[in-house]
């Protein structure tokens, strides 16, 4: 039997919903992402949180997934393998997946159907006007560090050079801003 086995980043995303039924939300956009980019390997658990950076009564439900490829035997099933999208690609369907939630697009911080943020690819480093991975503020809110804590917490942070534990240690004590 021949293994077929491509290169690809472990790609970490992070979603976010307070309008609607929350769960249904992220449970929908899981299985969007599974069909559209590639299969989730990982889901961590879901967790309330209150909205960070600005005022609402609506708290937000929030988790992160794990996309890695595994080897395959047949070369069929390489299509649809995140090794083969950028992270270009991935956010133009990820937007698109917010568009079909009715997300409205303001510029600010707002209540939210569904978001969904590209956290990492790989140890890759993209800063443009389209893109920016590793997601600029993922080490200064505790809801995303809370998910990277379930599904990798040994990953070093490819700009700040500490892993996911490490940044989540010096963040104890610290009062998150809201
Ligand atoms: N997303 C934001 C702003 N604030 N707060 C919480 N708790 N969860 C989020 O997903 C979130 C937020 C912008 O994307
Ligand atoms: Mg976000
Ligand atoms: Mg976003």
């Amino acid at each position: 039997m021949r293994v077929y086995l491509i290169f690809m980043q472990e790609l970490i995303i992070g979603l976010g919903s307070n309008l609607g039924d929350r769960r249904e939300n992220i449970e929908k956009a899981i299985a969007l992402i599974g069909e559209r980019v590639c299969r989730v390997a990982v889901v961590s658990s879901m967790v309330e949180t209150e909205p960070w950076g600005f005022k609402s009564g609506n708290n937000f439900l929030n988790c992160a997934i794990l996309i890695r490829d595994e080897p395959v035997s047949d070369p069929e099933l390489l299509q649809g393998a995140a090794g083969m999208w950028r992270p270009h690609q991935i956010i133009k369907i990820l937007q698109a997946i917010e568009l079909e939630f009715g997300r409205i697009r303001t510029g600010v911080y707002t209540d939210r159907t569904i978001d969904l943020d590209i956290l990492f690819y790989g140890n890759e480093i993209i800063n443009d006007t389209e893109l920016s991975v590793p997601h600029p503020k993922l080490h200064e809110r505790d809801f995303i560090l809370v998910s990277l804590m379930e599904l990798c917490p040994d990953k070093v942070h490819p700009v700040i050079g500490e892993t996911i534990r490490e940044i989540n240690n010096h963040r104890k004590g610290n009062v998150t801003p809201r």
